[in-house]
């Protein structure tokens, strides 16, 4: 089945929703686990926008949503992976660094991968198996090696745990690359991957609707996507740890790590 008619449809969403995001006056959050892990009224407001569209796009498709409470399962038949703000703190103060990330998968498979950053108007679009685009120039993550590239990291600041290891990992790239940059949305650094500005990408711990979308744009641009031991990241809700880039990169990652 060509999807290229829903990539077509979603990106027409993403778009209205920005609208959204980009007349937002002054904006209240609430807190859900920690400070670091805020929602605001937008974010819940773009996301009922876009599920209220895309419910007419493929009826029955049921939705894996950051702000939705019950889940369904995001390997079921036919879903929506919705992340209305990636980036939400960078959009609660600012920083004008914010996407909106949809993936569409059927039993696990990603077939349509969408994010829209609004404030620099890049719509990153993939459908399985027909290639990765920046609105309508079609993207390379390229083949450059860790030593020439700049490397995105994520800080997974929702989850103690992984800070440690988080550091650790990002001086010995530091090192090892030219520099690493913090963006604060993981679906940005993905397409920054999948357009070959960042040779590599990496964080310890991600929700499924952070990095859905993204892994398709960079695989459809010839880069790799694995979990941190190198394995295949399964979609089927769980949270992950993401590893991506070029996959000379992402292998003399893996071999530091
Ligand atoms: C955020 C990611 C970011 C990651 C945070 C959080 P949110 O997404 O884009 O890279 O470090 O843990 O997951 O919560 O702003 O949609």
């Amino acid at each position: 089945m060509d999807y290229s008619w829903l990539s077509k449809e979603i990106q027409r969403l993403e778009k209205e929703a920005a609208e959204q995001i980009r007349s937002a006056g002054r904006i209240t959050a609430e807190c859900k686990n920690s400070a670091r892990d805020v929602v605001t009224e937008v974010d819940k407001n773009v996301q009922l926008q876009l599920m209220a569209g895309l419910k007419e796009l493929v009826p029955g498709a049921e939705f894996f949503c950051e702000e939705l409470g019950a889940q369904c399962r995001a390997d079921d038949a036919s879903v929506f992976i919705i992340d209305p703000i990636d980036g939400t703190m960078n959009f609660l103060r600012g920083f004008n660094h914010s996407c909106i990330s949809v993936a569409y998968a059927e039993n696990g498979e990603i077939k349509v991968g969408v994010i829209y950053n609004p404030y620099v108007d890049e719509m990153f679009h993939a459908v399985k198996g027909q290639g990765t685009f920046l609105n309508d120039r079609r993207l390379s993550a390229g083949d450059r090696t860790l030593s020439d590239s700049v490397v995105c990291v994520g800080t997974s600041p929702y989850y103690p745990e992984y800070w440690d290891k988080s550091f650790e990992l990002f001086r010995k790239v530091f090192d090892a690359g030219l520099d690493i940059r913090r963006q604060g949305s993981a679906a940005l650094d993905l397409c920054s991957a999948a357009a070959g500005r960042a040779g590599l990408y990496f964080e310890l711990k991600l929700s499924l609707w952070d990095f859905a979308a993204g892994k398709l744009l960079v695989e459809e641009a010839g880069g790799v996507v694995c979990n941190i031991e190198g394995e295949p990241i399964v979609i089927d809700g769980r949270k992950s740890s993401v590893v991506a880039g070029t996959r000379k990169a992402v292998l003399e990652f893996l071999k530091m790590v």
